[in-house]
């Protein structure tokens, strides 16, 4: 049995739900800091977990700390459709980048609720936890050793800034739950995410049909120099590991112009020791986001800096050390999960267009194991990991109506 086309959700519930979990680890220019693990991601958790209960949902938490709330359908022995995105923010992070893949999930579950739907398939609404890999890197922690791409015990051993490891907060805050990570089956993987970039908004388009995900390096350079006066160190005599440093940065920017189209580099993140204004560093550490859709570039650029950084460090002195933190290859999603997005965004009459995600997510990993899709909505300026990020209501409730319909095609509607 199709969904019939009025089939929509409720746009007021599920901007209320955003603005109330925007409450939660506010940032200090109207976004959100409610970093992994903090206790304002607690607080976050606790509120989601309250909000799927009160929709008639069970909630279980893995070793990870991912929250799955589940739905019951008509044959317990099919593998549930799942939905999901992630709660984590970046420290100067919007309100929707994750946010709004988890709590459309829940509008879907209240909706159809609403509407006292039955599917075959049960639906879980996924919390992944440290999507973001802002506190303990790399970006999709717990979706990586769901899909076995991580151990549980690298992940556990990952440090923040203070030398705080996730195992430890994990269990700090409460939320070591007890699920086997990766036990679970999914019979499809469905993540709707703002598209972070311009794209939609510039074409005037309501949906963003996603079809690949760009791949990715994040290359962690750790530089040894010597720490000397910067005042009475002859030039001659320095060790610079600064220098150094921005001598690669410089290069970062000239690989990804020199692998256009569609690559792109950058670095986010330099910690200069001991980072004193008077003190030459004795160690550079930093970390050079590389990606491209293109598979031959991405290890172009990766290999580019594996021979390159050393010899600027030597030039200098100065001992270099790389470590890949994180990796995954373009990903294409999968083709009939693609086209129910398509054909739902049809049937409701909102305007699309096949998109590649510049963005990591959780749905990269999960592709690896069952078939896994993505829907976009536009934000504003294509602006994302920044508190001014923005979306209208509208704008959201198209791409989680597009979402209940792809669901429902998925989960099989038998009442
Ligand atoms: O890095 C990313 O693309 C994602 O926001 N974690
Ligand atoms: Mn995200
Ligand atoms: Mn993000």
């Amino acid at each position: 049995m199709a969904a019939g086309k009025n089939l929509a959700v409720d746009t007021n519930r599920l901007w209320d739900s955003l603005m109330e979990m925007a409450k939660v680890g506010p940032g200090i220019a109207g976004g959100n800091n409610r970093r992994t693990l903090t206790d304002e991601d607690a607080e976050g958790r606790s509120l989601f977990q309250r909000w799927c209960e009160e929709a008639g949902m069970s909630v279980g938490v893995d070793r990870m700390g991912t929250m799955f709330a589940t739905r019951p359908g008509s044959d317990p022995d099919a593998l549930p459709v799942y939905m999901g995105s992630h709660l984590d923010t970046q420290p100067t992070g919007g309100k929707f980048d994750g946010v709004l893949g988890v709590l459309a999930g829940l509008e879907v579950v209240r909706s159809l609720n609403d509407l006292n739907i039955t599917t075959k398939h049960p639906i879980v609404v996924t919390n992944w936890a440290n999507e973001e890999g802002a506190r303990f890197a790399p970006a999709m922690l717990a979706s990586g050793v769901f899909a076995g791409i991580h151990t549980l015990d690298y992940a556990y051993a990952r440090t923040d800034s203070d030398g705080k490891t996730y195992g430890e907060e994990l269990k700090r805050i409460g939320w070591l739950g007890d699920e086997e990570v990766g036990a679970r089956k999914m019979h499809a993987y469905f993540e709707y995410h703002i598209e972070q970039g311009p794209i939609l908004e510039a074409e005037e388009k309501q949906i963003g049909v996603v079809t690949h995900c760009q791949g990715l390096w994040w290359l962690e350079i750790t530089l040894t120099g010597k720490e000397a006066h910067t005042g009475s160190t002859p030039m001659a005599m320095r060790v610079n590991a600064g220098l150094a440093a921005a001598r690669i940065l410089e290069k970062v920017q000239d690989v990804a112009m020199a692998h256009q189209p569609g690559a792109v580099a950058g670095v986010g993140r330099m910690n200069f020791t001991p980072n004193s204004p008077n003190v030459l560093p004795g160690k550079v550490v930093f970390t050079i986001d590389l990606r491209t859709p293109d598979q031959s570039k991405l290890d172009s650029m990766r290999a580019i800096f594996e021979q390159e950084a050393p010899k600027i460090a030597a030039e200098l002195g100065v001992g270099c050390s790389i470590e890949a933190i994180g990796h995954f290859d373009p990903i294409a999603f999968d083709p009939v999960l693609v086209d129910r997005v398509r054909t739902a965004a049809d049937k409701l009459g909102y305007s699309h267009m096949d998109i590649i995600s510049g963005a990591g997510h959780d749905a990269c990993w999960t592709a690896k194991l069952a078939p896994t899709t993505m829907i976009f909505c536009p934000c504003v300026d294509g602006l994302s990991h920044n508190e001014a990020e923005e979306i209208s209501p509208e704008w959201a409730a198209a791409g989680c109506d597009v979402l209940l319909h792809a669901v429902l095609e998925t989960a099989e509607i038998v009442a």
